[in-house]
């Protein structure tokens, strides 16, 4: 009887095993996707001296050049941003080099897309991390300049000019209508370098900053601690 049991069970294990799954996987041989965040560790940073080095980095989709197809954003930790853009049937085009470069490496950790600026053409923000320097924590703004060529369309980076250049140790981004005026607002979810608890309270509090369609100018909004009390109730 229990050789039986065991038998049913191990054919049911076995069955399951063969079920045809919801998502297929694809081969970035053909997708052409072939970006990797690669985290390389050294004797001065690894999981001992930063321990949110595996916490990862972001992706965004949005359609980027208004052609109907969902493309794709990367943020990298250790390697540069990748953008690419959906030819349709799965494959894709790596138009990384439509970014305009950063004056020096940064540890990007989110990916958040919108139309900031309302001129139809969706930007991209990227949240950063890891480093002690401001400077190189600094959270960057892609305008898209839309269809210049057919390299697909290209991205300045204006996030000091939006006002959205924080530069506090963030994790990841989001944009909403926050105070339901019909522009859209920016919420940064902020940690610590060091901190170990986890607690949200003891790290750098979320910051909000509050945008405006009409203006290129992002002042901060005053009421980040109000935003804070919903994440601590
Ligand atoms: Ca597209
Ligand atoms: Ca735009
Ligand atoms: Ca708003």
């Amino acid at each position: 009887m229990m050789k039986k049991s065991l038998f049913l069970i191990l054919l049911l294990i076995a069955a399951s095993c063969t079920s045809p799954t919801m998502f297929k996987l694809l081969d970035p041989e053909k997708t052409g996707v072939h970006f990797i965040n690669r985290v390389t560790e050294t004797d001065s940073l690894n999981i001992m001296s930063y321990e949110y080095i595996y916490n990862g980095a972001g992706v965004g989709t949005g359609d980027l050049n208004n052609d109907g197809l969902m493309d794709l954003v990367f943020a990298g930790n250790q390697v540069p941003p990748a953008v690419y853009l959906n030819l349709g049937n799965f494959k894709f085009k790596d138009i990384s080099s439509n970014l305009s470069p950063l004056p020096y490496k940064q540890w990007l950790s989110g990916v958040a897309i919108a139309d900031i600026n309302s001129d139809g053409w969706l930007d991209i923000y990227m949240t950063s991390t890891a480093n002690n320097n401001p400077e190189k924590c600094k959270n960057r703004l892609w305008i898209n300049q839309g269809m210049t060529d057919e390299n697909g369309p290209y991205f300045i980076e204006m996030a000091e000019q939006y006002g959205v250049a924080d530069t506090s140790q963030s994790v990841s981004a989001a944009f909403f209508d926050y105070d339901c005026d019909g522009d859209l607002d920016l919420y940064i979810l902020n940690n610590t370098l060091t901190a170990s608890s986890g607690n949200l309270k003891l790290g750098t509090p979320p910051d909000l900053r509050i945008s405006s369609a009409s203006s290129a100018s992002f002042p901060p909004m005053n009421t980040a601690s109000t935003v804070l009390e919903v994440f601590e109730a």
